[in-house]
Formats: C-alpha cells, sequence, structure tokens
C-alpha cells in the first residue's frame, strides 16, 4: 500500500500541447483600414509570446495619420453604407461573423494563448466560445431596436473609437464591436500592443464575411495611437476597457466634446465566503476567481473575505488545492496557470507583492517549477492582510490574493465596499435571503452568488466608482452606442 501511494506521487499528466499547424500567420501585419491591410506609417514592432519571449510576427503601428485615415474610413462607411443598411441586414452580417469565429474558433484560440500567455483550454473553452455568443446576441437586436426600452426608432451615434486592453484580447473586441454595429454605428478599434494577433485574424474573418469596407477598421499601436483615436474630432463615440488611470486621462480629455463615453476600469473585488457556505464549492470559486487568466481579469475576487471561525479550514483547503494547479506551457492542455502578458506586468505584480510581504502580511507561494524563459508568477496567497495594505487596496492584475477576515455580515459589508473600486463581488452562503440582503448593500456593478466569473451577452457588465461608467452587455450595452432622448452626435 505505502509502494502504491508513493508510486502515484510521481505520477503525472504527460505533455498535451495543442498544435500551432493550424495557424498560418503571416510573417508581417499592416493595419486593417477599409478592408484591406495596409501599411502603416509609424515604427513597426514585434508581438512576442511570454511563454517563450520568441517574436511571432511583426506589427504594424498607426501614426496619427493612419488613425485619420481610419476614422475617415469609417465615417464613409457610416454615411454610404452601413447607415442605410436595415437592422435586419446588419444583423445577417453580424450571424455570419458569429458562425465564422466558430468555425475558425481552434484557430483563435490557439492565436490567443500564443499572443497572450493564457491556457488553452481557457482560450478555447470561454474567450472564443463567448466571442461567438456575444456576435450571435447582438445579431438578434439589430433589427430589434425599437423594442430595447430606448424609445421608438433609436438611432446610432455615428463612427466609434474602441481602446481594449491585454487580457481577453478577443472578448474584449466582440464586446465593444458586437454592439457598436448592432446599433449601426461603425468602428475603428485599436488592440493593446502585447496582443494584436487575434484581431489581425478577425479582420480576416471580416473579409471573409464580405463586411462592407469601413464598417470596422483595425489599427494596431501603442498608447499613443489610443490617444489619438480618441481624441480624434471626428469620433462620436469612446469606449475604453483598461486601467483607472488611462480611464481618467481619457475621461478628462473627452470631456466637453459630446462624444459620448463608456468606462470599463479596474477592480478589486471582494469575494466573501460565509461559515454557512459550501466550502468545497468556495474553493473552487475562490481559485476560479483569481487565478483564472493568472489574475488578469478587471472583475477577478482579489480580496477573500472569509468568516473568522472558519479561515484555517478555507486557507488550508485553499493551499493544498492551489499546489494541484499546473503552472506553464500555455499550449498544453493541462495547464491551468500560464504566462504573466509582458515582464512589464511581472515587475507590477512583483513589486506588489514585495510591498505586500514588506507591510507584514504572510506570503504563501505553490511550489511550481518556473520556465526558464518567458514571464511566469506562481499563484500566490497573501494572510493576514489588514484593509489599509496596499495589496488589498490597489488591483494587482495577477495570480495574487489577499485573504481578509470578518465575523459578522455588516463587518463583511463594510469590508467588501471599503474600496476606491466597484467593479463586482462573490458570496458564498447556503442561505438564499442571506445572500440577497447582503447583494443589496454591496457597491459592486456585477455579484455573483455561489460561483464567480460567470459571464453572459445578456447580463449587462460594468463598475461604480473608480471602475468606470457605463455598461456592456444586454440591453444596456446597446444603450450605449444609441443616441438617448435630447442628446444628439449628429455632425
Ligand atoms: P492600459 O495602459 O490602461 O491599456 C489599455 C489600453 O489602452 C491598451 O490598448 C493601451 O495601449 C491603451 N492606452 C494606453 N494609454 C492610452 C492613452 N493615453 N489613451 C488611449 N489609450 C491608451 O493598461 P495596461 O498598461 O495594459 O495595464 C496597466 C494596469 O491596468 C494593469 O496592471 C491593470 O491593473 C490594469 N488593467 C486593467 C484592465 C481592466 S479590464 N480593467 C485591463 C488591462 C489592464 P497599449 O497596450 O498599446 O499601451
Amino acid at each position: 500500500m505505502t509502494e502504491i501511494v508513493k508510486k502515484s506521487s510521481f505520477l503525472d499528466y504527460a505533455p498535451a500541447p495543442e498544435s500551432t499547424s493550424i495557424l498560418h500567420l503571416q510573417k508581417s501585419y499592416g493595419l486593417f483600414i477599409d478592408g484591406s491591410f495596409v501599411k502603416g506609417h509609424g515604427k513597426a514592432f514585434q508581438t512576442i509570446s511570454p511563454a517563450t519571449e520568441k517574436t511571432i510576427a511583426e506589427i504594424a503601428n498607426a501614426s496619427a495619420k493612419d488613425v485619420d485615415t481610419a476614422v475617415a474610413a469609417a465615417r464613409r462607411a457610416y454615411d454610404r453604407t452601413w447607415s442605410k443598411l436595415s437592422g435586419a441586414d446588419r444583423g445577417k452580417y453580424l450571424f455570419r461573423i458569429a458562425r465564422l469565429v466558430q468555425e475558425r474558433a481552434r484557430e483563435l484560440a490557439v492565436a490567443e494563448s500564443l499572443d497572450n500567455g493564457k491556457p488553452i483550454k481557457e482560450s478555447r473553452d470561454v474567450d472564443v466560445p463567448l466571442v461567438a455568443a456575444w456576435f450571435f446576441y447582438y445579431a438578434g437586436w439589430a433589427d430589434k431596436l425599437d423594442y430595447a426600452g430606448l424609445g421608438p426608432n433609436p438611432r446610432a451615434l455615428g463612427v466609434a473609437a474602441q481602446v481594449i486592453p491585454w487580457n481577453f484580447p478577443l472578448l474584449m473586441l466582440a464586446w465593444k464591436v458586437a454592439p457598436a454595429l448592432a446599433a449601426g454605428n461603425t468602428v475603428v478599434i485599436k488592440p493593446a500592443e502585447t496582443t494584436p494577433l487575434s484581431a489581425l485574424i478577425f479582420a480576416e474573418i471580416l473579409q471573409q464575411a464580405e463586411l462592407p469596407d469601413g464598417v470596422v477598421n483595425i489599427i494596431t499601436g501603442a498608447g499613443d495611437t489610443g490617444q489619438a483615436l480618441v481624441n480624434h474630432p471626428d469620433v462620436n463615440k469612446v469606449a475604453f476597457t483598461g486601467s483607472t488611470a488611462v480611464g481618467r486621462a481619457i475621461a478628462k480629455s473627452v470631456a466637453g466634446t459630446g462624444k459620448k463615453v463608456t468606462l470599463e476600469l479596474g477592480g478589486k473585488a471582494a469575494n466573501i465566503v460565509f461559515d454557512d457556505a459550501p466550502i468545497d464549492q468556495a474553493v473552487e470559486g475562490i481559485v476560479n476567481g483569481i487565478f483564472f487568466n493568472q489574475g488578469h481579469v478587471c472583475c477577478a475576487g482579489s480580496r477573500l473575505l472569509v468568516q473568522e471561525n472558519i479561515h484555517d479550514e478555507v486557507v488550508d483547503r485553499l493551499k493544498t488545492r492551489l499546489s494541484t494547479l499546473r503552472l506553464g506551457d500555455p499550449l498544453d492542455k493541462n495547464t491551468d496557470i500560464g504566462a504573466i502578458n509582458s515582464r512589464e506586468q511581472l515587475d507590477r505584480i512583483r513589486e506588489l507583492s514585495d510591498i505586500g510581504e514588506k507591510e507584514g502580511a504572510d506570503r504563501w507561494t505553490a511550489d511550481c517549477v518556473i520556465p526558464d524563459k518567458g514571464f511566469w508568477f506562481a499563484p500566490t496567497i497573501f494572510d493576514n492582510v489588514s484593509t489599509s495594505s496596499t495589496i488589498a487596496r490597489e488591483e494587482v492584475f495577477g495570480p495574487v490574493l489577499s485573504v481578509l477576515t470578518f465575523r459578522t455580515p455588516a463587518e463583511a459589508i463594510a469590508k467588501a465596499n471599503n474600496t476606491p473600486y466597484g467593479l463586482s463581488a462573490g458570496i458564498w452562503s447556503d442561505k438564499g435571503s442571506k445572500i440577497l440582503a447582503v447583494a443589496d448593500q454591496l457597491r459592486a456593478g456585477v455579484i455573483w452568488a455561489n460561483t464567480f466569473n460567470r459571464f453572459d451577452p445578456a447580463s449587462p457588465f460594468g463598475g461604480y466608482k473608480e471602475s468606470g461608467y457605463g455598461r456592456e452587455g444586454g440591453r444596456h450595452g446597446l444603450a450605449a452606442y444609441l443616441e438617448s432622448a435630447g442628446w444628439s452626435a449628429s455632425k
């Protein structure tokens, strides 16, 4: 018996890498403007795999002049084609895009994991299926805008400028592009500098779908490209997802211009576990809440608030569970924790974790073998964290959990709301009435009960306070791209 136990501890998963042969990547990619790939006027840059640091492709860099060309293409497409189509016809294009995303799902998932570093099982089972779901959902709305509760015959805004981050590159694109097109707008979108690949494959999908030229323009580049885009005088709508600092700068720069704005910014969500919660499920929910996508999730459950009398049990079980997670090759189907998206982000996670330790929290790190190349951070828990601690207040945006305790529901609510953010929260309890009572008092845009990180295109998503304003998803997500009574973006 001892022999069997000993041997089984040596059993491990054999490598199961997803093949990259399905990808037909170009050596270099241009900007996607007016239905074609064109050269950029900025200095091209390389996109690398964060797991190996190897170059994947060279990417064009859009200068201010290119931004101008892209916005002009979107304006022309809006005036001449897209605004002339019926909702039903717009819907047909969106359905076509959704089906093509499904057809090319494996390719998109491999590209996403390669460029972003996220485990293939997440890009394959979460990101890409949700991308298709978002297009299907908004395709269904395109001919029903009159019934969206926004008044009769609601009108599109015009040209939407969209800037997205690197944590869910293709999914964030879908969240922005699908409602914008359904509502009748045309789009210029800028993916993050470190993750442009899936957006460029998506551009090929738009060509396949024969979307009229200029309806969606995809321009790659860094922060200055994003800045030129949102500040362009001929855009009517700005939609941004990313850091609170950049969101704040955008809000300032577009103030008074008449542009409609939605900002989806950071978060520091509380995941509240009461002593009557099903502990095994709660532990899985805590793991999913903060270690999914390496914790690069704005709505991540980065603060665990656990009732004091079950603290030791929960933390012990959590450590046991984290010790079973496999960190490594994002393309391996058995990988749970992939690479950190960039060296810059890794440095930020390290810096904040060191501060956490210096400020007196107890640091525990899962015992993982860290590959020689690439950017990696092992799952980490900070216990005995105080509410004033930096790691309890600032968004780490990495696989780092802060553990705090509470005694009463009132204390849990006070601690959960004690943050400048207000994007999401989780509640774990056996009692429905307790869940409803607590949820009612939490200042968070999304609250999950006995689950975490669930996304559905029909459900609005967005925050309070420094987590931004406006909602994406559902009927509310349409309102962000339509003229509301008393507001006009007409040029
Ligand atoms: P940001 O700098 O906010 O980047 C988000 C997007 O905005 C990227 O496409 C970025 O381009 C672009 N951008 C940067 N500066 C801009 C400007 N002045 N005007 C217009 N667009 C601009 O986020 P980051 O640097 O990638 O990450 C920093 C921190 O932000 C992270 O540690 C994390 O805490 C937080 N973050 C939050 C989220 C969400 S979903 N809430 C997502 C990402 C990051 P480049 O990528 O090319 O610079």
